[in-house]
């Protein structure tokens, strides 16, 4: 058996990966050793991978309604549906929501469809809710949209600043190579509200006031300026300085104003100050924490000028790194998936659009911008958008407002969703489903976050008939007219067209250039090795791709701070988990992957929590001006007073509960019309159901179970429902399977344990209890697949009763933190290498390194 080398399905690291095909439907996944982004090592969500292939809950046939139709009829009717809207209510009538998981072919062909034949830029992508505050941020900084930045700066750099971003969880192998590289000394400073792994191990953590970013990058500015620390000679020759420039950043950009905005201890953000004046080898890293804001542009200036002033750029180890989120996001930037971009990185300028038009012989060319996200489903809403087609994107959850997108979709007269997965919340509302080709079965490109381009290979058959995005876009595109524009036979046509398009009358004006890529044949193309385009020194010369070649120092001011609502007296915060991926429609079916967090929890500061009288592991209510979610609650001592933080990962398919979509404004960055998700003002309220429990199922259930708390959780063999509530149990009961059924109550305690058991094994067990305890799940979960019956059934343990592991901290070894707490403190382990000698936590992918550090430094002071 030989490995197929692909690049894996998750985040932007773009991690290459040597998968071994071991059955009709399984692959064995290894990190790839010569792929330049990870060199063999991967990730939890990585690794898991092959969790993740089969065909469960997979859409295998196109769906018009909720009947099954051919390929042609379900084409046809979205052809004719978008040519008829297009003929009676013009171009900007219909639009595209697409994706940074699509792959650039797929990509390149939507865009040339919306842009060059339909003859709108109604096609925007969930990059606009991901990184287009970076890429309005460069355009204005460096003239295009260039992430300067490679991995080999990582390793080189003195000193790492993560700015909003938790990469520890969010990029683990670029986290990985920055801790190697601090191991050999490099200093490492986290700028997170929220006390994230990442901080943990962070030489310095500030846990500034949320919003608070450019008064902390313009202090620091000033303060290398004061410093005598900036690069007079770089300024005067490669960066156009707006006259005022230096004195508008003056205003309040003295430590103790800087500290006193940001909430932050003035001896520790003069630390931060003096590290970076002195050490210019530095790579600053952001992510959501700074895109993700109504002032998101401006904070990406405020970070690029800092590193253009002090010359920190196209140096080995100094640059600014806009980390991006998807595997494609940078692919979808290249071929223009953005509203406001046309194609190959060129603007709707006359001499680009005549350029594209020329190029694409189209018959039409989109004249201005489309529609950003938020904007385009607000047209929706209003009719204005009247057919609408999603890819690879789940707006009903991932959207802000998402009540209100809800809503739209329903009114919509027309919704096309091509998705891998058959019930999605977004695809409740599709009037045509159509299936596409997954991870594993797709074939194409993607640029990860360093400018690399890595092909995706398949692994498997295209399995039912679900066929690659690229192919159902050009098969409508052919269906509406336009047969010799969109005539390809296979990914290789569009991937040479996109790379002729990006050299087609380039002087050089343009940096993203894929020169000589469009020469080689398909076999060239299946062989392809990662590359990285516009070489491995952007910005060496000092030449920056604007009229007269210089780049630009931005203006920026921090805007006020608010108080606090009296009616919404907190922040809502959003984010991620460490083992799950967006609205979880893969990582979710991985039993390995929700032993992390199984739950939807809502962080609050203990002392907050007692204010507001909840309980640590209760539930709780958070509502905002949009909508309202139930969470789990969970006390963090790391999380700042006054605010709250909750995951984005749950969906109606998979829990009653954590609906963080509804609870975010619709208020976006005016530059880049990218939504502020990380600032709601909220409140939070205790909820105490009467009730709490679990059902477990050896099957998935059509519905979910209904009652007011309910939590899907994948488990082996089956799955696990946590639960709780106020009414009986009986709508709960007729959920159960049948079979024999014993059962124990306790009304004292109000407990019920009722388990099922069908042809000789466990096939189902409810557990409730109104005041009692509640057995650990994970004995019950391995009797789904035991072969006998244990008497003990009722009891949740094994007759002799195991030990409790407690809460599993490595995934890829099964090792819960109770194990690791008696190792550490039966074997005198002192340091997270020894944890792994010894027991063998965190030597597989090194996920759970940061948590393990963590668990030692709470055993040595328990110690002490
Ligand atoms: N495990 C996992 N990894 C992923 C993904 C996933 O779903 N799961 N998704 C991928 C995608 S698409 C993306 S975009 C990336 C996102 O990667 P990250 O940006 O690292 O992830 P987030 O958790 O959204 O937010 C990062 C941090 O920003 C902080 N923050 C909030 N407000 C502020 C602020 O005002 N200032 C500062 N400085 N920080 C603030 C938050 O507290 C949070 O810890 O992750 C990618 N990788
Ligand atoms: N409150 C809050 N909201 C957020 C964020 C936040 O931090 N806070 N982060 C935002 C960010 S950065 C992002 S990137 C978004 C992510 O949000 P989404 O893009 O909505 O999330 P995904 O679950 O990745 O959706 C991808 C969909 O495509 C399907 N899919 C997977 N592969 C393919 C394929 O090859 N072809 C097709 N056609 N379909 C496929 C999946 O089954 C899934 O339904 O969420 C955004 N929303
Ligand atoms: S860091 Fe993890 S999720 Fe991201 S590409 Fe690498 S293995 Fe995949
Ligand atoms: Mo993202």
């Amino acid at each position: 058996m030989t490995a197929i080398r692909t690049t894996c399905a998750y985040c932007g690291v773009g991690c290459g990966i040597r998968a071994t095909v071991t059955g009709e439907r399984t692959a064995q996944i290894a990190g790839d050793p010569d792929h330049p982004a990870n060199r063999g090592r991967l990730c939890s969500k990585g690794t898991h991978l092959g969790e993740t292939v089969g065909l469960e809950g997979r859409l295998l046939h196109p769906m018009i309604g909720a009947k099954r139709a051919s390929w042609d009829k379900a084409l046809d009717l979205v052809a004719k549906r978008f040519r008829e809207t297009i003929a009676r209510h013009g171009p900007n009538s219909v639009a595209f929501y697409v994706s940074g998981q699509l792959l650039t072919e797929d990509y390149y062909v939507a865009n040339k469809l919306m842009k060059g034949f339909i003859g709108s830029a109604n096609i925007d992508t969930n990059s606009r809710l991901c990184m287009s505050s970076a890429v309005a941020g460069h355009i204005r900084g460096f003239g295009e949209d260039v992430v300067p930045a490679t991995y080999d700066d990582l390793d080189v750099a003195d000193l790492f600043v993560l700015v909003g971003s938790n990469t520890a969880w969010c990029h683990p192998i670029v986290y990985q190579r920055i801790r190697a590289r601090c191991e050999a000394g490099a200093k490492l400073v986290v700028i997170d509200p929220r006390r994230t792994e990442t901080a943990e191990e962070a030489d310095l953590h500030l846990a500034i006031r949320p919003g608070s970013d450019v008064a902390l990058m313009n202090g620091l500015l000033q303060h290398c300026r004061d410093a005598d620390a900036l690069d007079d000679a770089w300024l005067a020759a490669h960066v156009a300085v707006p006259a005022d420039f230096w004195d508008q950043l003056g205003e309040g950009s003295d430590l103790w104003s800087v500290a006193k905005t940001c909430d932050v201890d003035a001896a520790d953000l003069r630390r931060f100050y003096e590290l970076f004046a002195a050490t210019p080898r530095t790579v600053t890293l952001f992510s959501q924490g700074i895109n993700q804001s109504t002032s998101g542009t401006d904070q990406v200036n405020a970070i690029l000028n800092l590193h253009l002033a002090t010359g920190r750029i196209g140096k080995p180890g100094a640059v600014p790194f806009s980390i991006t989120g998807q595997p494609n996001a940078m692919g979808g930037r290249e071929v223009g998936g953005l509203a406001s971009t046309l194609a190959a990185h060129m603007d709707f300028g006359p001499e680009a659009r005549a350029r594209v038009q020329r190029f694409w012989a189209a018959p039409a060319i989109a004249e201005k911008p489309g529609l950003k996200a938020v904007d385009l489903f607000r047209a929706v809403g209003e009719g204005r958008i009247k057919a609408l087609w999603v890819m690879a994107t789940n707006p009903a959850v991932s959207m802000p407002d998402a009540n209100r997108v809800r809503e739209a979709l329903a009114a919509c007269p027309f919704v096309v969703v091509s998705d891998v997965i058959e019930k999605t919340d977004t695809g409740a509302f599709a009037h045509v489903r159509l299936p596409a080709a997954a991870w594993g079965e797709k074939d194409g490109t993607v640029t990860n976050s360093d400018r690399t381009i890595s092909r995706q290979r398949a692994l498997f058959p295209l399995p039912g008939e679900a066929m690659p995005d690229w192919w159902i876009v050009k098969e409508v595109a052919r269906r509406m007219g336009w047969k010799n524009a969109f005539a390809y036979d296979r990914a290789a046509d569009i991937w040479r067209e996109h790379c002729r398009l990006s050299t087609y009358d380039n002087d050089g004006a343009r940096l993203f250039a894929l020169p000589g890529a469009a020469q080689g044949g398909n076999a060239a193309y299946d062989d392809m090795q990662p590359f990285r385009w516009g070489g491995d020194a952007m910005f060496a010369d000092g030449r920056f791709p604007t009229d007269d070649g210089r780049a630009r120092l931005v203006p920026v001011a921090q805007k006020p701070l608010p108080a606090p609502l009296e009616k919404w007296p907190l922040t809502l915060n959003s984010g991620r988990y460490r083992d799950q991926w967006h609205t979880m429609t893969r990582t979710g079916l991985a039993p390995k992957l929700a032993r992390h967090r199984a739950e939807p929890l809502v962080e609050v500061h203990p002392r907050d929590g007692e204010q507001w009288d909840l309980a640590d592991g209760g539930l709780a209510r958070v509502a905002t001006p949009q909508g309202e979610s139930l969470y789990r609650v969970a006390f963090a001592e790391g999380q700042r007073r006054g605010e709250l933080f909750v995951p984005i990962h749950w969906t109606d398919r998979t829990a009653s509960g954590g609906r963080t979509g509804l609870l975010p404004r619709p208020l976006v960055d005016p530059h880049s019309g990218q939504p502020g998700f990380k600032r709601t003002p909220a409140r939070i309220e205790a909820v105490s159901p009467r009730w709490r429990g679990f059902l477990l199922l050896n099957h998935d259930p059509a519905e979910r179970p209904g009652c007011l708390w309910a939590t899907r959780v994948a488990v082996p063999s089956g799955t696990l429902w946590e639960l709780a509530g106020d009414g009986d149990l009986k709508s709960l009961e007729a959920t159960l399977p049948r079979g024999e059924r014993i059962e124990a109550e306790d009304r004292a305690r109000g407990t019920r344990r009722i388990a099922i058991v069908a042809s000789g094994r466990l096939a189902a067990a409810l557990f409730v209890t109104e005041t009692g305890e509640l057995p650990p799940r994970d004995w019950l979960i391995a009797q789904l697949a035991a072969p006998d019956v244990a008497p003990t059934l009722l009891a949740g343990r094994a007759p002799g009763a195991a030990a409790d592991r407690g809460p599993i901290v490595c995934v890829c070894f099964d090792i819960g933190l109770k194990t690791i707490a008696a190792a550490i403190r039966d074997q005198s382990l002192t340091d997270v290498a020894a944890i792994g000698a010894a027991i063998g936590a965190g030597t597989n992918c090194g996920s759970c390194r940061p948590a393990l550090a963590r668990i030692l430094s709470e055993e040595k002071s328990h110690a002490a």
